[in-house]
């Protein structure tokens, strides 16, 4: 287990952008088999700090860049670990995607190899994704549930809009958002029947739903 020292100094490095103590960090708590869901949490903490470092002017958009490519090779050392560690598995089908106006897809990313961990069957149509290629996708493949991620504010129109075209079309399948910087009063904007902001909670909600 590690203590609030061990993550607190890897949330910094990541906020600090130092990729070569991150890495180490991370290793070093790999080998004394920390959880990784911890580990990824305080990764995201760590974003979160680059994101307001940057909202601040501290950093620039290379920060933002610098950042993401840090966490993209953080999973990369993890993935084995996550994958090794879950043994039980469930069944049904979700449509995933970034909804459009929005290109983040490192915590999208994360749910799919989640959910592929459990043995779902994810459809992940990408970043950017528009609402009428939503449906089109979900008339073909016929999901269990709609997955939408997002990040920027644009992302919250795009969201509802989806979510309106699903109700208009007559797909009654539950809807989940995700993203970093969603709240409530997001979450009733966009008329989703759930919300979530880390992965294991949005993970566990989504196998409780498919049972
Ligand atoms: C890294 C980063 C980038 C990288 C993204 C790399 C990539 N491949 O994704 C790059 C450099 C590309 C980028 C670009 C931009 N970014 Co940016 N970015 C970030 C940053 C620092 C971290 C985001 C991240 O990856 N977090 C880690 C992941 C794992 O967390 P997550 O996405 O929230 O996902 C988790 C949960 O939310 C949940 N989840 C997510 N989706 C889903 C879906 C489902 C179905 C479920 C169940 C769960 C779930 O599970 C995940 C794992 O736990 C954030 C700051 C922040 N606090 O979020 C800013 C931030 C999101 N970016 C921001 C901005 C402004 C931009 C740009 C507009 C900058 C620019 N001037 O060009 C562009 C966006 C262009 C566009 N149209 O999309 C702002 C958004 C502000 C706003 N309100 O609109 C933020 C908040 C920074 C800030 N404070 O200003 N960014």
């Amino acid at each position: 287990m590690s203590t609030m020292k061990t993550q607190s100094k890897l949330i910094s490095a990541i906020a600090d952008l130092n990729e070569e103590s991150a890495l180490k960090l991370i290793r070093q708590r790999l080998a004394e088999n920390d959880d990784p869901l911890t580990l990824i949490g305080n990764c995201e903490e760590g974003l979160q700090r680059v994101g307001e470092r940057y909202a601040r002017h501290e950093y620039y958009l290379s920060g933002l860049i610098m950042g993401g490519e840090i966490f993209y090779e953080v999973m990369e050392l993890i993935r084995p670990a996550m994958e090794s560690r879950i043994s039980d598995t469930s069944s049904g089908k979700v449509l995933l995607g970034t909804v459009q106006s929005d290109i983040h897809d490192l915590g999208k990313n994360i749910v799919k190899l989640l959910l592929s961990c459990y043995k779902l069957t994810v459809y992940d149509l990408g970043v950017d994704v528009p609402p009428e290629e939503f449906l089109r996708q979900a008339k073909k493949l016929r999901p269990d549930i709609l997955g939408l991620s997002g990040l920027v504010t644009n992302a919250y129109d795009s969201m509802r809009e989806t979510i309106r075209l699903f109700r208009q079309e007559g797909y009654q399948i539950p809807t989940v958002i995700g993203g970093s910087q969603l709240s409530k009063e997001v979450f009733q904007y966009t008329g989703a029947d759930y919300w979530v902001n880390k992965a294991d909670a949005g993970v566990k909600l989504i196998l409780r739903l498919l049972k």
